[in-house]
């Protein structure tokens, strides 16, 4: 079938990459943005056409919102498909993109604004009666305020930025000082960093597992494509994901997911989404964190178990189209693990490490996926982050994904520079790992004792 419409993708790296190809299997053009560091990129080649949009720094190619709406005005694009990072949950980058008569592939302005607010989601979570983390009721307005409040929450508690998401403004309060100390840090770097300085507090939860519901609508039906569990992270960053979370049961899992159905009825959402959630391991309790508005890194897991192509049901929508199933279509079978290859070297505190990839080869069997950016020659530039690609694994149960992980992972070959595959090795071939004994914390303390 010919289509006559257009995407630009308004992204760079495996993301970019990854929708070009779900554009190309939906028999859309594609309108691929680069920066000068990007000329080269697979992203770029793999496009129908390509539009320089600046220079390599990030603030005048891929966060220039002016750049990029003259790119889609000029090539006549009909849709702007942002990715994730950059302007993905920038709400007035939607919102210009709204006013330009372009379709914005993700949710509305006014959905990404509200629940981008750390405080006004929370709200409105709580009204749906979903639990949230116990913490303040709405900003607190200043030290005195947060004393008050902490007398009744207890310590240890998080400061936590409205503005922020993904760790950014956060700090852990273990005593009154801490307290005093970092409430006005964390309120000035909200204000540097997002032209806020509003923060919440909330109890701290030890020893949770990070768990989050795939969700996607199209403005008339919810589905969700059920769970992730992404506990093993380092500073913030998700090295390891999997689907399902083995540790919740049938009843956990049930409640979790129609948790986030009820989020998204509420604000019509549209498009592909994430509501994150604390699992508290000793209670079995679970909390709301954040909703993340955009396509994850970690959506493979999920197409993996679901047989569902999230980003092209995320276009389809996005487009106005209806959700091609329904929620009693859906089901999950099997086990899916994702590793992130970083251009980092986890000897070195994972400093990144830049160059020039010689040699990239992998075994190609049933059940083994690389998403990537990478081809032999292909030079890492230094500017953006270092996620090179996404590793995953699909089998029938847990123990054999691991397995096949093992295996995977041992002919996995990157030459020229370093990366986070032996990571993985070391980490698949670990036994708590292994009998999935571990929470948020695991990671950090388990490289201290590696590296
Ligand atoms: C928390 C928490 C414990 N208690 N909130 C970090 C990122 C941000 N999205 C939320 N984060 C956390 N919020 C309360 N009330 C622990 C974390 C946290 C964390 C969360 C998910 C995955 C990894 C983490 C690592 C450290 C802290």
């Amino acid at each position: 079938m010919t289509d006559s419409r257009s995407v630009l993708i308004a992204n760079r790296g495996e993301i970019a990459v990854r929708v070009n190809k779900a554009c190309r299997e939906l028999g859309i053009k594609t309108i691929q943005v680069y920066s000068d560091a990007d000329i080269d990129s697979l992203a770029v080649k793999m496009s129908d056409e390509a539009i320089r949009i600046g220079p390599a720094v990030s603030a005048k190619s891929y966060l220039n919102i002016d750049n990029i709406l003259a790119a889609a005005k000029s090539s006549g694009a009909d849709a702007i498909h942002p990715g994730y990072g950059f302007l993905a949950e920038n709400s007035e980058f939607a919102s210009a993109v709204e006013s330009s008569g372009i379709k914005f592939l993700g949710p509305s302005s006014q959905a990404i604004k509200l629940l981008g607010d750390k405080v006004s989601a929370r709200e409105l979570v709580s009204s749906l009666n979903v639990a949230t983390v116990p913490g303040s009721d709405g900003r607190v307005s200043d030290l005195s305020h947060a004393q008050v409040l902490a007398k009744d929450i207890g310590f240890p508690l998080m400061i936590k930025a409205s503005a922020g998401g993904g760790g950014r403004g956060i700090r852990p309060v273990y005593t009154g000082d801490d307290l005093s100390r970092y409430f006005p840090q964390a309120s000035a770097e909200a204000l540097a960093s997002f032209g806020d300085g509003g923060l919440y507090i909330e109890k701290y939860i030890a020893s949770a597992r990070h768990i989050e519901v795939q969700i996607l609508g199209d403005g008339e039906t919810y589905l969700h494509l059920f769970e992730r569990d992404c506990s093993l992270q380092r500073r913030r960053q998700k090295v390891w994901e999997e689907a399902p979370a083995t540790c919740l049961s049938d009843e956990t899992r049930k409640g979790m997911c129609d948790s986030a159905l009820k989020i998204c009825q509420a604000v019509r959402y549209r498009g592909a989404g994430t509501v994150e959630f604390l699992y508290d391991t000793n209670s079995e309790d679970y909390y709301f964190l954040e909703m993340n508005t955009r396509i994850q890194v970690e959506h493979p897991v999920t197409e993996m178990v679901t047989g569902i192509d999230i980003v092209k049901e995320m276009i389809c929508v996005g487009f106005g189209g209806k959700l091609s199933l329904k929620q009693n279509e859906l089901k999950m079978t099997g086990h899916a693990i994702e590793c992130r290859i970083n251009a980092e070297d986890p000897s070195k505190d994972f400093m990144p490490w830049p160059g020039t990839i010689s040699k990239i080869s992998f075994p190609e069997q049933s059940g083994v996926r690389f998403d990537s950016m990478l081809f032999e020659g292909y030079e890492v530039p230094p500017f953006y982050d270092s996620l090179l690609g996404k590793l995953i694994v699909y089998d029938q149960d847990r123990s054999r994904a691991i397995d096949k992980l093992k295996h995977v992972l041992d002919k996995f070959i990157i030459e020229g520079i370093p990366t986070t595959v032996r990571l993985h090795e070391k980490l698949v071939n670990d036994g708590d790992v292994i009998a999935g004994r571990v929470d948020i914390e695991f990671l950090e303390k388990w490289l201290l004792e590696q590296f």
